[in-house]
């Protein structure tokens, strides 16, 4: 077989899942924001599936393990769910079940061979810290995001050689403030910029934190990066409108991470609108001195961008549509079950991105996935779910990253969404992405044909 994309040697092949999705809530000492608005309003959550059981990882993780061991992966991405690990929120003092649990994934996905890389925050946070303090519009939550992240590398440290402070926290921000898809679904522009600062510093906190440990290990981000383009690139107006997007998607998180400041022009917006975060110097310093030492990308679809057609309405307040419109680009390729544009050219774009913007810091693909709705339609005779549709969705993200990487964009991995079914918050099980389905109501885990094929490209390193 001729493999003519041969990837970087020791090439991360994996997937990622986050504790809330694929857990389940046994013996979960907190709620989490997520677990209580299903408690409340089942009726958002697609089917008025929660996250009860999820895929029911907290008691298959062995079995799970396993089967992504089977398929070939190298690493996995996973989360600590603080409403688990910490009994007491302002001390940051751990509970014994939760530490079993982490510890025994840590332990098993090491005996398999697999790299654990775990993160902190998956739109987790325990809904008591909202109730108590508004949640991440809180400095005071910050300190106690620090203190569950030094609980973690004190206890986990030792193995875990890979952390993430936080997964896609501008979706944070636009879920609780902005655009209501996020309990408690706030609009408001100004607590939405000051909640995106405070992730910042959070995020910040954590690595000194872990620095100060000085543990064996790297730590970084995941950001869900969302290129901007502009509608018509040789139209000032609408390269602006893009450039702003940009600024305030992306780089507001990219920009800080990796070189220790936020965008010039977006603070000078910001600042103009009179929306601007309150920060004191000394986080500024906390924010400049604890950049990451890798990044995590998802990467799922662009962002079309115009300038606004129909006038901003500013008695609603301030929201960062003032300075945009997205563009339904005519033609473009969708995926219908999730309504994301499908754009694969974008992985070679982010890559040279990364490569001449931020100092070709060490990156990988941290997600990357196909949601589909009715996954049944496809089971052969064998049982087999045939998604080659996901596998032909793989493969040309893959031939635009290896593009990247042949122009020499540091990537070392690539993880899909998700290696089994899981559950996506208010979709809940209506869009699977995994390389193994899962029976909802059996539990049952089986590995589709993607399954196989991931593991065929793990072992040839490339396909
Ligand atoms: C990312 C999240 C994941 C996951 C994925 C798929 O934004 O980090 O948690 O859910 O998207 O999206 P969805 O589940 O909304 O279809």
């Amino acid at each position: 077989m001729i493999i003519k994309n041969k990837f970087p040697k020791g090439f991360w092949w994996g997937s990622a899942t986050s504790g809330p999705q694929s857990e389940g809530r046994f013996n979960k000492i907190h709620d989490n924001v997520f677990d209580y608005w299903f408690d409340r309003e089942p009726e958002i959550f697609f089917n008025k599936v929660g996250p009860n059981i999820a895929s029911n990882f907290y008691n298959s993780y062995k079995e799970d393990l396993n089967m992504l061991k089977e398929i070939g992966l190298n690493s996995f991405r996973t989360s600590i769910q603080w409403t688990r690990l910490i009994k007491d929120f302002e001390t940051g003092e751990p509970d014994e079940d939760g530490i079993r649990f982490y510890d025994e994934v840590i332990d098993e996905c090491i005996k398999n061979n697999i790299i654990p890389v775990m993160n902190l925050h998956h739109f987790d946070l325990p809904v008591e810290l909202y109730d108590k303090y508004g949640g991440w519009e809180s400095k005071h939550v910050v300190e106690l995001f620090k203190k569950f992240a030094g609980t973690a590398f004190r206890l986990f440290g030792d193995r875990v050689k890979y952390w993430a402070t936080f997964n896609e926290p501008i979706v944070v921000v636009e879920g609780q403030y902005l655009y209501k898809f996020h309990y408690p679904q706030i609009v408001d522009g100004k607590k939405a910029v000051q909640v995106l600062f405070n992730l910042n510093l959070a995020s910040a906190k954590a690595i000194e934190e872990y620095r100060r440990q000085d543990l064996d290990g790297k730590i970084g981000i995941i950001l869900n990066l969302t290129p901007s383009y502009p509608r018509d690139p040789e139209n000032k107006e609408d390269v602006e409108a893009s450039k702003f997007a940009d600024n305030f998607f992306n780089n507001s998180f990219l920009n800080p991470a990796v070189k220790g400041e936020f965008p010039k022009e977006l603070v000078e917006i910001l600042e103009k609108d009179k929306v601007l975060w309150e920060a004191t110097e000394k986080e500024m310093e906390i924010i400049k001195n604890n950049t990451i030492d890798f990044l995590g990308v998802n990467y799922y679809q662009p962002r079309r961008a115009k300038m606004r057609e129909i006038p901003f309405n500013n008695e609603e307040g301030w929201m960062p549509d003032k300075y945009f419109e997205n563009y339904e680009m005519p033609g473009r390729r969708m995926n219908p079950y999730r309504g994301w544009e499908i754009y694969p050219e974008c992985m070679y774009d982010i890559s040279i991105n990364i490569k001449e913007n931020y100092n070709n810091i060490p990156w990988f693909i941290s997600e990357n996935g196909m949601g589909v709705e009715g996954e049944e339609r496809y089971v052969n005779e064998e049982g087999i779910i045939e998604d080659d549709y996901r596998i032909e969705f793989f493969k040309e993200h893959l031939e635009y990253l290896y593009e990247g990487i042949k122009e020499g964009s540091n990537c070392f991995g690539f993880h899909s969404w998700t290696p089994i079914d899981c559950w996506s918050w208010c979709n809940a099980y209506k869009n699977r992405y995994g390389f193994i389905s899962l029976d909802l109501e059996t539990q049952k885990k089986t590995i589709k044909k993607s399954g196989k094929w991931i593991c065929e490209v793990s072992k040839n390193n490339g396909f």
